[in-house]
C-alpha cells in the first residue's frame, strides 16, 4: 500500500459542494469512480475500494493502490457522460470533471464545448477539419448541433433579426489562446450567410492587412495582436451584409523601436524586406532585415512555418481589394522604409556638452528622400529643438540621448499614424451605405492578458483592458442575471463569483488610483519613473490588489493572476511626446502621407493638457496622456457593448509551447478558474437564462394556439401556450413582467413556430401561383 499520496489538496470554492461527504453516504461510494489528485497537481480517475473513518483506499488504472484522505476525493461522473458537449450536463460539476471532459473532447479534436451560455474554445495549435463550406451549410441548416463558433455566429444573426437588437461576439482569453483565429472564423460564417454584395470579401481581406501591420511575434504567440479591434458588421433588413466599421485600440508603438530578444517587430517590416519586387526594392533602397537596427536588436528574423515574402503578396492583394490605390500602397511602403532607415540614423557628438548632429550617411539621406525633405531639415529636427523664450525664438541643441529619443519618437509616430490611416482607408472602403438599418454584429478581439518576466507600460494597458472586459463578462453573466431575477420576483439561489471591481478601482479611482497617479506624475517636470513608483507605494500600499516591490516595481493582483510591472519608461510612454519640430518637419515634407500624419498629430496635440510644462513655453505638443485616452476608449467600447446582446467565447491555451496534442491540466485549470467558467455553468444550471416579456411571448407564439383563450391578456395567452406545449413547471418561471426559461426550452417552441410559418408561406405561394 502506497501512502505517499498528496495530503489534502487545495480544493477551490467550486469543488466544495461536490465533495463525496456532501452527496452520498460512505457505503454507497464503494467501487465508484473518483478523482484523485497527485502531488504534482494532476488529477487521475480511480476507483474507491474501501472507506473507513477519514481514510479511503483507491485503485488507479495502472494497478497502484493508494490509501488517501477521504476528504481529498472528488466524485467523478459516470462514463456515459464522458465528453458531453455542454458542461451543464455533468452530474458532478467539479474542477477535475470539467478538466477531464474538456480534455476528452480535445483529444478527439472537438475543441469547442459549451459552458452554459459561454463557448469554450481550446486552441488546437494545428489544423482541425471543422471549418469550410460544408460546415457552414450544416450549421446554417442546423444539421449539426455540436458547439462551434459557427453556432455562436448563427445565433447572433438569428437574434439580431428576431429581436431587432444589435449583437456582439466577445472573445477573450490569454495571449495565444486563439482569439484572433476565432474572430476570423466567426467573420467567415457571417460573410457566408450575409454575403452576396461582395462587401463580405472585402471584410475578410481586412484581416491579413491588419495582422501584417498590427501583429508581431512575441514570446507567447507567433502572431500576437498588438492592438485591440472591434469590427462592427452591418446588415440590411434582408440579413445581407451592407458594410462594416473597424475601430482599433492603442497599437503598441514602442515595438517599432524596441523589442525583446526572441520577439519581432511588426510582420509587415519583414514581409516588405522579403517580398518587395526588384523595382520597389530599388526605389525604397531596401536592404535585408539584418541591416536594420530596429529589426536587428531582438535577434529574431523569421517565424517557423511562415513565408514572409508570400505574406507580402497576400497583403498587397488584400490592399487592392479594399481599394487602397497602387500609388498609396507605394506611399505606405515608403513610410515603412523610412521608419526602418530612421532606426539606422546615428549621431556624432560635436561639442563638450554632449550635443550632437546626425551623421549624414546613407540612412539620413534615405529617410529624407522617402519622406520628401532636405537632409539638413531632417538633421535639424533630429538634433535641435526650437523654443520660445519671451519674445525670442531660440534653438537648443540636443544631447545624444535626447536626439535618440527624438528619432525614436518620430519613428513611432509615423508608424502609429500609418496604422491609423490604413484603418481609415479600410473603413472608407467598407463604409455602410445610406441604407443603414442599424442592425449589426460586432466582434471584439483584443490583446490577451499578458505576463512576462519583465512587464512594462504596454502590459499595464493590455491587462487593464482585459480587466475591463472581464467585468463586462461578470456583469452579464452574474450580476445582471441575478438583478433581473430579483426584480422580477423570481426565487433564485445566489451564486458567488469573483468580482474584479477592486482591481478596477485600483486602476481608475481618482485621485488615488494607478492611472490618476501616473497622469499626475507625468505632468510634473521633475517626475520620474522612480518618483512615480514611490508615489504608488505611498498611496496604494493598503489596497489588497496592490503591492509595492523593490526599486521601481509594483505588483497588481489581476483576475488572471499577479503581474509585476517595472515602471521604467512609464512616464515617457504615457506622455508620448512628439516635438513640435518633428511635426513641423512632416508637414513641410513634399510627400503626401507625412503631411497627412502631421495634421493628424496637430489635431491630437491641441487637446487638453498632460505633459511636462516647459518653462521655456509651450513648444512641445500637449495632449491627453496615453493612459487617459485609452481609458476613455475603453469606456466608450463598454458603453457600445452594453447596448448589444453579448455572446461570449472563452479561448483557452492548453500549453505554453504552442504545440498540438499537449494538454496541461494545471494551465487549463488556472484559466478556467480565473475567468469563472465553472461559476457560469452553475449559475446557468440553477437559473433561467432565456427570458421574454409576456407581450412578446404571446405575440410570437400566440398563433400556434389550437384553442381560443377566454382572456386575451398577454399573461393568459402565455400560460395557455405553455400548457399546450407541455412545458414542465420546473422548466420555467412566471415573473411580474417576463417569462423565464431554463436552457433549451424555447428551442422547441421556435422550431414549431418556424415549421408552421414555412407551412403557411408554402400554402400562400401555392395559392398565389394558382391565382396567376
Ligand atoms: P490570440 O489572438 O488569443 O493571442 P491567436 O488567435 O493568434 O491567439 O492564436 C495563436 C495561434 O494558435 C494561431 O496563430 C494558430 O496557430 C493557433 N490557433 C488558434 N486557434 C486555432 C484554430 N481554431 N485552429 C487552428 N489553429 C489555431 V494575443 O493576440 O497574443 O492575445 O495578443
Ligand atoms: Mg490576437
Amino acid at each position: 500500500l502506497d501512502s505517499t499520496a498528496a495530503t489534502l489538496p487545495s480544493v477551490s470554492k467550486s469543488n466544495i459542494e461536490c465533495r463525496w461527504s456532501d452527496i452520498t453516504s460512505y457505503a454507497a461510494k464503494k467501487k465508484v469512480q473518483s478523482w484523485f489528485q497527485h502531488a504534482n497537481g494532476n488529477w487521475e480517475l480511480g476507483r474507491i475500494m474501501s472507506t473507513s473513518g477519514t481514510e479511503s483506499v483507491i485503485s488507479l488504472p495502472d494497478g497502484k493502490v493508494l490509501k488517501v484522505n477521504s476528504e481529498s476525493l472528488i466524485p467523478a461522473n459516470p462514463d456515459i457522460l464522458d465528453g458531453v458537449d455542454d458542461l451543464m450536463q455533468l452530474s458532478y460539476l467539479n474542477e477535475p470533471s470539467v478538466l477531464f471532459n474538456l480534455q476528452y473532447r480535445y483529444n478527439q479534436d472537438m475543441i469547442y464545448t459549451k459552458a452554459g451560455p459561454v463557448l469554450v474554445a481550446i486552441n488546437p495549435f494545428k489544423e482541425v477539419s471543422l471549418y469550410g463550406n460544408d460546415y457552414v451549410e450544416a450549421y446554417k441548416n442546423k444539421s449539426i448541433e455540436s458547439p462551434h463558433v459557427y453556432a455562436i455566429a448563427d445565433t447572433a444573426i438569428r437574434e439580431m433579426i428576431r429581436d431587432e437588437v444589435n449583437q456582439s461576439i466577445i472573445i477573450s482569453g490569454e495571449s495565444g489562446a486563439g482569439k484572433t483565429e476565432t474572430a476570423k472564423i466567426a467573420m467567415q460564417y457571417l460573410a457566408a450567410l450575409g454575403g452576396g454584395s461582395g462587401i463580405e470579401y472585402e471584410i475578410l481581406k481586412t484581416n491579413p492587412i491588419l495582422e501584417a501591420f498590427g501583429n508581431a511575434k512575441t514570446l507567447r504567440n507567433d502572431n500576437s495582436s498588438r492592438f485591440g479591434k472591434l469590427i462592427e458588421i452591418h446588415f440590411s433588413e434582408t440579413g445581407k451584409i451592407s458594410g462594416a466599421k473597424i475601430q482599433t485600440f492603442l497599437v503598441e508603438k514602442s515595438r517599432v523601436v524596441q523589442c525583446a530578444e526572441g520577439e519581432r517587430s511588426y510582420h509587415i517590416f519583414y514581409q516588405l524586406c522579403a517580398g518587395a519586387p526588384r523595382a520597389l526594392r530599388e526605389k525604397l533602397n531596401l536592404k535585408d532585415v539584418d541591416e536594420y537596427k530596429y529589426l536587428k536588436q531582438s535577434n529574431c528574423y523569421s517565424i517557423a512555418g511562415v513565408d514572409d515574402a508570400e505574406q507580402f503578396r497576400i497583403v498587397k492583394e488584400a490592399l487592392d481589394v479594399v481599394h487602397v490605390s497602387k500609388e498609396d500602397q507605394e506611399n505606405v511602403f515608403a513610410m515603412l522604409a523610412a521608419v526602418l532607415w530612421l532606426g539606422n540614423v546615428s549621431f556624432n557628438v560635436i561639442d563638450n556638452e554632449n550635443h550632437v548632429e546626425a551623421v549624414a550617411d546613407e540612412s539620413l539621406i534615405n529617410v529624407a528622400k522617402l519622406i520628401g525633405c532636405d537632409t539638413s531639415e531632417l538633421n535639424l529636427a533630429l538634433s535641435t529643438r526650437k523654443m520660445r523664450v519671451g519674445n525670442d525664438n531660440i534653438v537648443q541643441k540636443l544631447t545624444l540621448s535626447q536626439a535618440i529619443d527624438t528619432r525614436d519618437a518620430l519613428a513611432k509616430s509615423i508608424y502609429a499614424c500609418l496604422f491609423e490611416w490604413l484603418v481609415e482607408q479600410i473603413n472608407k472602403s467598407l463604409a455602410v451605405g445610406k441604407r443603414r438599418t442599424g442592425r449589426s454584429i460586432s466582434i471584439l478581439d483584443i490583446y490577451g492578458f499578458e505576463s512576462f518576466d519583465r512587464n512594462s507600460f504596454e502590459q499595464f494597458c493590455i491587462n487593464y483592458a482585459n480587466e475591463r472586459l472581464q467585468q463586462h463578462f461578470n456583469r452579464h453573466l452574474f450580476k445582471l442575471e441575478q438583478e433581473e431575477y430579483i426584480q422580477d420576483g423570481i426565487d433564485w439561489a445566489k451564486v458567488d463569483f469573483d468580482d474584479n471591481q477592486d482591481c478596477l478601482n485600483l486602476f481608475e479611482k481618482k485621485p488615488l488610483g494607478l492611472l490618476s497617479l501616473l497622469d499626475e506624475e507625468s505632468t510634473f517636470p521633475n517626475g520620474s519613473d522612480f518618483t512615480f513608483a514611490n508615489k504608488l507605494k505611498q498611496h496604494l500600499n493598503s489596497n489588497p490588489c496592490f503591492r509595492g516591490e523593490r526599486e521601481k516595481a509594483f505588483t497588481v493582483s489581476h483576475f488572471a493572476g499577479e503581474v509585476t510591472y517595472d515602471t521604467t519608461g512609464f512616464l515617457e510612454k504615457n506622455r508620448d511626446l512628439l516635438h513640435l519640430d518633428s511635426i513641423q518637419l512632416l508637414s513641410s515634407c513634399s510627400c503626401h502621407l507625412p503631411q497627412t500624419f502631421a495634421s493628424k498629430m496637430f489635431n491630437q496635440s491641441e487637446k487638453p493638457v498632460v505633459g511636462p510644462l516647459h518653462k521655456a513655453g509651450g513648444a512641445d505638443s500637449q495632449k491627453l496622456s496615453v493612459a487617459t485616452k485609452f481609458k476613455g476608449q475603453l469606456f466608450q467600447l463598454m458603453q457600445r457593448l452594453e447596448s448589444t446582446t453579448p455572446h461570449f467565447i472563452r479561448c483557452i491555451k492548453p500549453n505554453n509551447s504552442q504545440s498540438p496534442g499537449s494538454y496541461e491540466q494545471g494551465l487549463v485549470l488556472q484559466q478556467l478558474r480565473c475567468c469563472g467558467v465553472l461559476e457560469v455553468v452553475r449559475i446557468s444550471r440553477s437559473g433561467f437564462p432565456t427570458r421574454m416579456s409576456h407581450q412578446k411571448f404571446a405575440r410570437r407564439y400566440g398563433f400556434l394556439l389550437l384553442e381560443n383563450v377566454a382572456s386575451q391578456d398577454p399573461l393568459s395567452v402565455s400560460v395557455a401556450i405553455l400548457h399546450q406545449f407541455n412545458i414542465l413547471p420546473e422548466m420555467y418561471q412566471v415573473g411580474y413582467t417576463k417569462l423565464f426559461f431554463r436552457t433549451g426550452q424555447i428551442g422547441v417552441l421556435e422550431d414549431t413556430r418556424n415549421h408552421t410559418l414555412h407551412g403557411i408561406l408554402r400554402v400562400q405561394s401555392c395559392f398565389r401561383g394558382h391565382q396567376a
